[in-house]
């Protein structure tokens, strides 16, 4: 067994660069906001797997299921020799690739990216356990940032799965997806899971669930700031919103000051005042039609050789190739 390659592009001073920019930008705007990339310390992904298992969160098994019926034909269609997944987290649902593309027989490598170094090597020491020959290289990196280090090769896929090209904005989308085009070759692949518009009765619930794990996981938020920069939010002051935004086709998540305070950030020599009802963005999580999933796909220099949905037209999962 090769023991999985860990390769860092967010080193521990990168990471606390990006944050405190990011930190700073976003808590002396009006209104403020946070970008949801920095949920995910080894906590917070924690509990974005404890989302997924949520009766209420719908994407994550919708999109198994998809997977599930589909991922032979994905590696029939694309025979994918170098598997990159962007975002990759804990990689459950990338087994189901690996496995259809071990069962074809084209697979040599898996190329994990993620923000999250602990995600990272949790899953790839269990996938270079159970895939006996594959090369696990592991990237430790931003994927708005570093697609440039993904390797070359040939017969390569990208997935980015989940959803998470909803947490960008629709400029950023057309940045980004330029950019996972430009790396890519001619011929190469990009497996893309994107949410659907759906009634709010739905999408808010998801978001919003009964056991408040998705509230602890947007508090969680505030924590990172104040383990990393030594800031002194009161999580307790802060309430959980998520909020459906019919114009955009996107639900948001919130932090709501239930009462004012003012919270101090020692490492950015920054104070920042919080009025009763004041409103923290946290994230933005867009949901899409099939048009407009194509209209991106096009723009960006793709064309959508497949689109599967599950029979309720929850998610749906693109097939699109450079
Ligand atoms: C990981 C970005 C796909 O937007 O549904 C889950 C994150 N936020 N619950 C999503 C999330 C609140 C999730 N993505």
């Amino acid at each position: 067994m090769n023991a999985p390659a860990l390769e860092v592009h967010l080193d521990a001073d990168d990471l606390a660069r990006t944050l405190r920019a990011d930190v700073l930008t976003g808590l002396t705007a009006t209104p403020k906001w946070l970008p949801p990339k920095w949920f995910y310390d080894a906590r917070g992904s924690e509990l974005f797997e404890q989302i997924t298992e949520l009766p209420e969160y719908y994407p994550t098994r919708t999109e198994r299921k998809i997977l599930q019926a589909r991922a032979a034909d994905i590696a029939r269609h694309t025979g994918a020799r170098t598997l990159l997944e962007l975002g990759s987290g804990y990689s459950t649902k990338t087994r189901l690739l690996l496995d259809a593309l071990t069962t074809a027989g084209t697979l040599t490598a898996f190329v994990p990216m993620d923000v999250s170094p602990s995600a990272l090597e949790a899953a790839a020491a269990r996938i270079a356990t159970d895939y006996p020959g594959l090369r696990v290289h592991n990237i430790v990196g931003d994927m708005t940032r570093h697609l440039k280090h993904l390797p070359s090769g040939t017969d390569r896929m990208i997935a980015f799965l989940g959803g998470t090209i909803g947490n960008l904005v629709p400029a950023e989308r057309a940045a980004f997806l330029a950019d996972v085009r430009a790396v890519l070759d001619v011929g190469e692949h990009l497996l893309l899971g994107t949410d659907l518009v759906k009634s709010p009765r739905v999408v808010v619930p998801a978001y919003d669930d009964a056991q408040g794990v998705t509230a602890n996981f947007n508090r969680n938020v505030l924590r990172v700031l104040n383990q990393s920069l030594n800031a002194d939010f009161d999580l307790d002051g802060f309430a959980h919103v998520a909020l459906w935004n019919p114009d955009q086709n996107w639900i948001e998540m919130r932090l709501r000051a239930r009462w004012p305070m003012r919270v101090t950030i020692p490492d950015l020599n920054l104070t920042v005042d919080f009025a009763a009802g004041e409103e923290l963005r946290t994230e933005v999580s867009a949901k899409f039609h099939r048009a407009g999933v194509e209209y991106e796909l096009t723009e960006a220099g793709f064309t959508l050789d497949h689109w599967w949905t599950d029979p309720d037209n929850l998610f749906a999962v693109s097939l699109a190739r450079a």
